[in-house]
């Protein structure tokens, strides 16, 4: 970790402006990293833009924002077409949350900018942004809000709670509230946050779902099957969804009685198909979707695949479960 900060602290520096970008459909965990960051930027007298999202953000982020906003704490959002525009004087570009090309708000400022770091904590399955002055993906990580909430201990800078409360429902949100993929570290530095002025009943606030969120969610529930015994599979329709939606019906899944483990299916792009893989340890579904084409932990897994329609990878997935779990 100290090395990721070093670095950040040296490029921060020789660099003149700051360019941030996390993933397409933004959820809490990239931008609200994306936000502490620009604030760690511009403590350090740096011009700094966020690459603003083009689709509609999560309504959660979106409310976080606003939230913002209307407390005066204020951050400068940047158009693709008008970075593309502009020239720019030794540009950084930071990337969150995602280290595949196809994933980031805009592959045309990724092919922009030459100097560029990834800050990620998915587990790298197809082609990643390899071209970087620094890369740090850490799959044990939480979440990249753990990532900053780390960087800003250890710069000890204080910023807005309210950015501390943005910050840590990213965190929420990766953690499905501190029940997966914790650390004792996530933990210290959650309450570092809540230190520092993150504020609990905010945070469940802003996560508050509207009800035709959580139906349409139930709907794809309601469609899932039980592939071999204990095991559930969802398929969601062929609509675009974020990586956060997909990884969420997996995480619902595993709350029926006697489940051991879920698989999720959904659309990312045009061109791949995500898949969310849980369990409760006793199936390894790391192995799973390794198999897939993926990779990750025995109870955390994921894969994206590429030119496949959901069916094909639905009926591709079934054949694995059923040969790995007898
Ligand atoms: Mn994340």
């Amino acid at each position: 970790m100290r090395e990721l900060f070093e670095n950040l602290n040296e490029n921060i520096k020789k660099h003149d402006e700051i360019i941030i970008m996390t993933h397409a459909r933004p959820d809490l965990d990239g931008m609200g990293s994306a936000l502490a960051l620009f604030k760690i930027v511009k403590s350090m007298d740096k011009k700094c833009y966020i690459v603003s999202p083009l689709k509609k953000l999560y309504r959660s982020l979106d409310k976080a924002i606003k939230l913002l906003e209307d407390n005066d704490i204020n951050f400068e959002f940047k158009k693709e077409e008008e970075i593309l525009n502009s020239k720019y004087n030794k540009p950084l570009l930071i990337i969150l949350d995602t280290q595949k090309p196809e994933l980031v708000e805009s592959e045309k400022v990724l092919d922009l900018i030459d100097d560029k770091i990834v800050i990620d904590h998915h587990i790298g399955s197809l082609d990643t942004i390899d071209d970087t002055i620094y890369k740090y993906s850490d799959a044990n990580k939480s979440s990249i809000a753990e990532v900053m909430a780390e960087y800003l201990n250890y710069l000890g800078l204080k910023i807005e709670p309210l950015v501390m409360t943005v910050l840590l429902s990213g965190m929420v949100v990766d953690t499905s509230s501190f029940n997966i993929k914790t650390t004792a570290r996530t933990f210290e530095m959650a309450a570092y946050l809540a230190k520092n002025g993150a504020d609990f009943v905010l945070i469940q606030d802003l996560l508050k779902e509207p009800r035709e969120e959580m139906v349409e969610r139930y709907g794809f529930i309601s469609n899932s099957e039980e592939v071999v015994k204990d095991v559930l599979m969802c398929e969601m329709d062929d609509k675009i969804h974020g990586n956060v939606d997909i990884a969420l019906l997996a995480k619902e899944l595993l709350k029926f009685e006697d489940i051991k483990a879920s698989f999720a299916i959904g659309r990312l792009s045009h061109r791949i198909v995500g898949v969310s893989a849980r369990s409760m340890g006793n199936v390894n579904v790391g192995e799973i979707m390794e198999k897939i084409g993926g990779g990750g932990h025995l109870t955390d897994a994921a894969a994206q695949i590429k030119d496949k329609t959901i069916e094909e990878v639905a009926k591709e997935l079934k054949k694995i479960i059923k040969e790995v779990i007898k």
